[in-house]
C-alpha cells in the first residue's frame, strides 16, 4: 500500500456545483484517524459550546490545528487557544492534514492546506441546524468534511435559508468536499438515529477541515 488514502475505488459523486461526495474515501484511514483523535481529545476534551443566543449545542465539539472554531455569548469565531484550557489547540495530526489535502485534490481543489479542524461528536438525538460556514477569512478554499461511525442524514440547501434542503445519507468513511459555488450553501445534520458502530460506538464523529486564517 503506497498510502493510506489512495483509494482507486472511491466513488466520486457530484452533489452540486463545487460540492463532491467521495464515498468510502476515508474508510482505510479511519482506525488511524480514531487513534490520533484520541490524543487530540486528551488535550482538548469534547465540550458543548453555547450559541450567542444562549443555547447549549447538542453536538459536542473540539478542535485541532492553528485555530479552532468557538462559540460563546460573544459570537462565533476562530481562536488560537482553547478557552477551556487556556492553551493552544493541539497540533493537527499529520494524517489528518494529508487526508484533507488528498481528498480536496480528488474533488478538484489542488493545494488545499488546512490550518483548522473542527471535530464534531453526535450522540443519538444530536443535530446541527441549517447554517452557513462563514467565519473563515477566505472563501476560495474548500471545506473537507469526513464522516466516521454512525450514519447521518446531511441536509444540503441553497444560498438562502429558505431553500428546501436535499437529504443525503453520510456513512462512515464518506468525505464531502465543498467549495466554489457551494461554499456558502446552507447545510445541517438531522437528529442522529441511535445505533452502534464498531469504529466509534454509539456516536458519529465528523472532522471538518478548513482554511480559517
Ligand atoms: C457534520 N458538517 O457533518 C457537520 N460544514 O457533522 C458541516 O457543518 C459541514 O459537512 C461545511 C462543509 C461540510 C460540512
Ligand atoms: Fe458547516
Amino acid at each position: 500500500m503506497d498510502s493510506l488514502f489512495d483509494d482507486e475505488a472511491a466513488a466520486r459523486e457530484a452533489i452540486a456545483e463545487g460540492a463532491t461526495l467521495l464515498r468510502g474515501f476515508a474508510t482505510e484511514a479511519a482506525p488511524r484517524l480514531m487513534s490520533d483523535l484520541a490524543k487530540v481529545v486528551e488535550a482538548a476534551p469534547f465540550r458543548h459550546m453555547v450559541t450567542p443566543g444562549g443555547f447549549r449545542m447538542s453536538v459536542a465539539m473540539t478542535n485541532c490545528g492553528q485555530a479552532g472554531w468557538v462559540s460563546d455569548a460573544k459570537g462565533y469565531r476562530y481562536d488560537a487557544d482553547d478557552p477551556m484550557t487556556g492553551l493552544a489547540w493541539p497540533a493537527m495530526p499529520v494524517p489528518f492534514r494529508q487526508l484533507a489535502a488528498v481528498a480536496a485534490k480528488e474533488a478538484g481543489y489542488e493545494g488545499f492546506d488546512a490550518d483548522a479542524c473542527l471535530i464534531n461528536r453526535y450522540e443519538p438525538g444530536a443535530r446541527l441546524t441549517l447554517h452557513q460556514d462563514r467565519n473563515e477569512r477566505d472563501y476560495s478554499a474548500p471545506i473537507v468534511s469526513v464522516s466516521l461511525g454512525l450514519p447521518a442524514v446531511f441536509l444540503f440547501g441553497g444560498a438562502s435559508r429558505k431553500d428546501r434542503p436535499r437529504r443525503m445519507r453520510l456513512e462512515s468513511g464518506d468525505i464531502v468536499v465543498w467549495g466554489g459555488a457551494a461554499r456558502l450553501a446552507y447545510h445541517g445534520i438531522a437528529s442522529l438515529k441511535d445505533g452502534e458502530h464498531p469504529l466509534t460506538g454509539r456516536c458519529r464523529i465528523n472532522l471538518t477541515f478548513r482554511k480559517a486564517l
